[in-house]
């Protein structure tokens, strides 16, 4: 049996209860084979792929809070510290109901590569907790953070282990918990990204996954001859990512079309408003309803649906396996160019393989939402120096990391025999570097 079937079936045994960490793993590893038969007796030799799919530490904890009725509540809590061959681990912090175990490593893994494939010095971490803020007073989700913060802060630190944002976790939430790590460690340290302007943020974090999966998408159209201004454009989501993904596509001539939550999704013509969504999101956290409520021209459906609109190019930018294979059907009959993810895995294995069979431009998460955590390193540096960029710079910087990141995966991608196979590119660019890493820092 080849090196990367042994470790393919250690993993299915081993975790025959985490799907969405086997689909993580075989996905990179079934694009890592060539690679890893070609060095598999040196691999072999110091069990490299192996470490590479175990993670280096994982934190479990109890996260005890009272609500504003005075009920107790317990939440599970997670931080998986995965791989610190190239830095500290680095990685958002996710609080929804359908966090557990699984989620947290399949992103924590993704997270290694991603990471990696930005160039800068972090290496992969993720954590969470099923944690539901929906609904929540402002001072429950205080209560909340604190009291995960109070577990949290003995296995984090500035130079060991930099938690962010994700699903659930915004500006409200990293500001809570930073409060609550300053107090109980007395270091104003950057130990979270993430952080508001007036307490040691970077401008353009806010952002940047949105405007950095525009930027990528346009460089790797450019690369194939195509140009993003005029397309329509499909995205799913209404959260952080999605709505700037909208912002900077706007920005760059393209029509974004669609957005959706947990509970609908909106067809807006006219295209999508990207004012009144902020609005209706970010400040009065309401549901999409409200948006079609206050826009004539938008059009609401209840429940999933959004890739049925027919599109140029679409961006699923809500969560994992929200794309399924009956979507990229009728994605490719709808004409669509290309996928680029900004969320992490919202492609399913079946529908990824079904894009890519049908000459589809597909570019994957670990890619294309690289531009958040690549910024989150950013404000590292600038929390490092003591000083502050302005958007202008750091957004430039951010422009040139994104195209630096295609180029390099579609380099990859060329030079293994996998040409136009974006995927393998970035699975395989990611990956060198951390085995190049690992394998200088000896059995660790
Ligand atoms: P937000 O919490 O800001 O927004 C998430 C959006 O997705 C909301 O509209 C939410 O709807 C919807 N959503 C979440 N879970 C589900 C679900 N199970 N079914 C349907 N809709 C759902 O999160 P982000 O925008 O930050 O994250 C979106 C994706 O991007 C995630 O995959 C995340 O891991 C990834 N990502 C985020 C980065 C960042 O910097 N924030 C960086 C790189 C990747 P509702 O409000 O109704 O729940
Ligand atoms: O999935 C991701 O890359 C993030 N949620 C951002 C992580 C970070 O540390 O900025």
């Amino acid at each position: 049996m080849s090196y990367t079937d042994e470790v393919l079936s250690m993993l299915a045994e081993k975790n025959a209860s985490q799907p969405e960490f086997l689909q993580a793993t075989k996905e990179v590893l079934e694009s890592l084979r060539t690679v890893i038969d070609a060095n598999e007796a040196e691999y072999r030799k110091t069990a490299l792929i192996e470490r590479l799919v175990t993670p280096e530490r994982q934190i479990l904890f109890r996260v005890p809070w009272v609500d504003d009725n005075g009920v107790a509540h317990v939440n599970n809590g997670y931080r998986v510290q995965f791989n610190s061959a190239i830095g500290p681990y680095k990685g958002g912090l996710r609080f929804h109901p359908s966090v557990n175990l699984s989620i947290i490593k399949f992103l924590g893994f993704e997270q290694i590569f991603k990471n990696s494939l930005t160039g800068l010095p972090i290496g992969g971490g993720k954590g969470g907790c099923d944690f539901d803020p929906h609904g929540k007073s402002d001072a429950e989700v205080m209560r909340f953070c604190q009291s995960f913060m109070t577990e949290l802060y003995k296995y984090i630190g500035a130079d060991v282990d930099v938690p962010a944002g994700d699903i659930g976790v915004g500006g409200r939430e990293i500001g809570y918990l930073y409060g609550q790590y300053k107090r109980i460690t007395g270091l104003y340290e950057g130990v979270l990204t993430g952080k508001g302007l007036t307490y040691g943020g970077s401008l353009a974090r806010t952002q940047a996954t949105g405007y950095g999966l525009l930027y990528l998408t346009q460089e790797m159209l450019k690369s194939n001859g195509i140009d993003l201004e005029g397309k329509t454009l499909v995205v799913s989501g209404a959260g952080n990512v999605a709505t700037y993904a909208i912002e900077k596509a706007q920005q760059l001539g393209a029509k974004p079309v669609t957005c959706s939550d947990s509970t609908g999704w909106i067809y807006d013509p006219e295209g999508i408003d990207v004012a009144l969504l902020k609005e209706v999101k970010e400040v009065k956290r309401a549901r999409l309803t409200e948006y079609a409520a206050q826009r004539p021209s938008a059009q609401y459906h209840e429940g999933k649906g959004v890739f049925s609109v027919k599109c140029d190019v679409a961006l699923p930018c809500a969560t994992q396996n929200e794309l399924t294979l009956e979507d990229a059907k009728l994605l490719v009959a709808n004409g669509v160019t290309a996928v680029c993810e900004g969320a992490n895995m919202p492609t399913t294995y079946e529908a990824t393989e079904y894009l890519l069979a049908n000459k589809v431009l597909f570019v994957g998460g670990k890619a294309a939402n690289a531009g958040g955590v690549a910024t989150s390193a950013l404000e590292m540096s600038q929390n490092s120096e003591r000083l502050s960029w302005t958007f202008e710079e750091v957004d430039n910087k951010l422009h040139g990391i994104m195209v630096n990141i295609f180029h390099n995966l579609d380099e990859a991608a060329k030079e293994y025999g996998f040409a136009g196979n974006y995927v393998a590119g970035a699975n395989i660019a990611g990956f060198l570097k951390v085995a190049d890493a690992m394998k200088a820092q000896g059995l660790v």
